[in-house]
């Protein structure tokens, strides 16, 4: 049993995923990822959401690009969270994938985060922050983490502070 479903539109977009997937394993959060897609696989993608509903499972995290459909569509069969990452390409940078992750019409959320790994990343902790809110032990690691992050910059800011005084 899984708590968090990754789907990807396309074995290509699994490049992003990588800082995000070394999170959710940091944080021991239980994922499945899948590649399926919205439009060269729509019967398979509706029989992974139903089957992640039934085992029980919290969030769906969609990533896909070009005209990305993925999320839309897998939001449309379930009330979990559904989060979206918008995964670049040569022609328009992800603007499409953005647009269309982001234009959902009321009454059907979805979750869009920026383009890319930095999206990926932001879902995971998405996700994680989702879980956390019923789960005290996850909650508390997530307050280490953003306290380690500000420790980093802290120290990033020691090294390389620059005076100049004229
Ligand atoms: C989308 O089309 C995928 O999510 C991917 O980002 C894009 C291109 O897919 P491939 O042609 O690389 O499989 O469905």
């Amino acid at each position: 049993m899984s708590d968090v479903l990754i789907l990807l539109g396309s074995h290509s977009d699994l490049i992003i995923t990588e800082k995000g997937q070394e999170i959710l394993r940091e944080f021991k959060v239980s994922y499945d990822l899948r590649i399926a897609s919205a439009h060269r696989s729509p019967a398979f993608v509706e029989g992974l959401v139903s089957a992640f509903e039934k085992q029980g499972g919290k969030v769906i995290i969609c990533v896909a690009g070009m005209s990305a459909h993925l999320a839309g569509v897998v939001a449309a069969q379930t009330n979990l969270p559904v989060l979206a990452v918008p995964v670049a390409n040569a022609a328009t940078a992800g603007l499409d994938a953005l647009l269309s992750m982001s234009q959902m019409p009321a009454g059907i959320p979805v979750a869009t985060m920026t383009l890319g790994k930095a999206g990926f990343t932001n879902g995971a902790l998405f996700a994680i922050q989702i879980i956390a809110t019923n789960d005290k032990i996850l909650s508390d690691e997530l307050i280490r983490y953003r306290k380690a992050q500000t420790t980093q910059v802290l120290e990033s800011d020691s090294k390389n502070r620059v005076i100049f005084e004229g």
